[in-house]
């Protein structure tokens, strides 16, 4: 079953189950502050709570102080029943993210619905089940998935689950901090912090009024299919993906944004010797493929704006890494900049040839070597040499270069990634 299925099937299954419950007239109903505990970790189980409106937070304290979250509950959620069914007491704490109504049910009425009631019973299986489930799934993006891509999923599970559908996006319907997402995730507030806002600005998330917005699952669905076709190095899938995108509209700069996310989660397989080089190679590969396919929306997006200036780019000589450069001549492509991309390995000499030649505004090097960033300062001295230096603006970028290590070497900026690049591009060329 896939993510999305289950994603589905959890609102409906307690949409379901609240109804059977509330079917039964038994329980009493309870208002929840926002803050207030239902439970403490360590209580006696002295009910079992379905969620009728608002939201619940289930989270372990652990021996450090830290806070674990492992679920939110909106409607239809059930909390207690676990720690009930194991005949101990609770080993979360439950408290209410906003203002909640909840049905308690004594555990006597939940042993007859149980005894009595098959249709009650067959559902409470299912949410036990699926909450098994998203436990693994969780435990499996621990693994794999970097905080701000688990950052991400966590708010599009959210939003699929307790969401409303707006115009551009899905609505998280419950307010959430970033200590809350913090705890979801297992990243403290700060990072959540940081990483809120590098998805705001990558336009996966906005927020409205207190609320947050993600993008719609279809895009979303694009967007992690990508990722996850890179990763798996599903040739066919990433070029089918990538055609999705551009015909569902699709920002194509997310959809290079998710590719780069899948070259990620590569390489950490790749330290972590879950892959060969081999594999990397074929990553690289459906990465491309999937690139081209996006490439010529770029450069349409690139052609519908007056040119910025021309880029001469290309990878430092000694090394063939070119992904990233072109992701970031795409960027520079869409937003208006002419590229003269000189490819890979490419020796000081071509890259004065080509200064003298097509006398661009910025001059940019990639390198992903530690050995082969060192050739940016022999660019940047033959330029020197050859009395072009101050004709050109000279930018660096990948993934050994730093601020520091531009000014060094004599750069004129250094960026971190594309969207960087693009920004410190622009600043160059004004005048
Ligand atoms: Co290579 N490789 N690789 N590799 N490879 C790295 C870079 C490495 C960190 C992996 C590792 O060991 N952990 C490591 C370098 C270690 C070091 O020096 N510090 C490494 C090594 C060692 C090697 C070989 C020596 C392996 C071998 O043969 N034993 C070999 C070297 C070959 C050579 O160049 N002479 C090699 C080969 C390869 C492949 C051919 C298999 C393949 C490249 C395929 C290709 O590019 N066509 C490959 C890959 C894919 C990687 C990793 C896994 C991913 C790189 C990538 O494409 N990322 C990489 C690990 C890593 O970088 N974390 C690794 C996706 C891409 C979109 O991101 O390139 O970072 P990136 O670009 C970003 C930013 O850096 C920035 O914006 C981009 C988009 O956001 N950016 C700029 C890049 N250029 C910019 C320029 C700018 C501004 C921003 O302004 C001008």
């Amino acid at each position: 079953m896939t993510r999305d299925h289950l994603a589905g099937d959890i609102v409906e299954l307690d949409r379901a189950f609240l109804e059977q419950v509330e079917a039964t007239h038994l329980g009493r109903f309870r208002s929840v502050a926002r803050g207030e505990v239902l439970y403490w970790q360590g209580d006696p189980v002295e009910a079992i709570f379905v969620v009728s409106s608002g939201s619940l937070k289930e989270y372990t304290l652990l021996q450090d102080g830290r806070a674990c979250a492992y679920r939110i509950l909106g409607a239809g959620g059930l909390a207690g029943a676990t720690a009930y069914l194991l005949g101990h007491d609770h080993d979360t704490i439950t408290q209410a993210l906003d203002q909640a109504l909840v049905l308690a049910l004594q555990p006597s009425e939940f042993d007859d619905l149980l005894a009595r009631n098959p249709r009650f019973a067959s559902l409470l299986l299912q949410k036990l089940a699926q909450t098994a489930q998203s436990s693994a799934d969780k435990a499996r993006d621990l693994g794999f998935l970097d905080v701000q891509q688990r950052v991400m999923r966590s708010l599009m599970d959210l939003a699929r689950q307790h969401g409303i559908a707006t115009e551009r996006g899905l609505e998280i319907t419950t307010e959430l901090t970033h200590e809350d997402i913090g705890e979801l995730v297992a990243a403290n507030r700060c990072t959540i912090t940081v990483l809120l806002n590098k998805l705001q600005k990558q336009g996966l998330i906005w927020k409205q009024g207190r609320h947050w917005v993600v993008i719609t699952p279809e895009h979303f669905q694009i967007l992690d299919g990508l990722r996850e076709a890179v990763v798996m190095a599903r040739d066919w899938d990433a070029q089918e993906l990538a055609e999705r995108a551009l015909a569902g509209n699709v920002d194509p700069m997310l959809a290079l944004d998710a590719l780069s996310g899948g070259m990620r989660q590569v390489e950490r397989l790749y330290v972590a010797q879950e892959l060969e080089l081999a594999d990397v190679i074929w990553s690289a590969t459906v990465m491309k493929k999937a690139m081209n396919v996006i490439e010529a929306r770029m450069v349409a997006l690139g052609q519908q704006v007056h040119s910025l200036g021309t880029v001469v780019f290309g990878t430092v000589e000694g090394d063939i890494h070119d992904l990233g450069k072109n992701i970031v001549s795409m960027f520079l492509t869409a937003r208006g900049f002419r590229v003269i991309d000189l490819g890979v390995d490419v020796p000081a000499e071509r890259f004065v040839e080509a200064v003298r030649h097509h006398h661009p505004d910025i001059l940019a090097m990639s390198a992903l070597l530690t050995t082969t960033a060192q050739n940016a300062r022999q660019v940047i001295q033959a330029l020197e040499a050859a009395g072009l230096r101050s004709s050109v603006k000279v930018i660096v970028g990948g993934a050994p270069m730093t601020p520091h290590f531009a000014t060094e070497v004599g750069a004129d900026g250094y960026a971190p990634d594309a969207r960087e690049a693009v920004a410190l591009a622009w600043r160059l060329t004004q005048p």
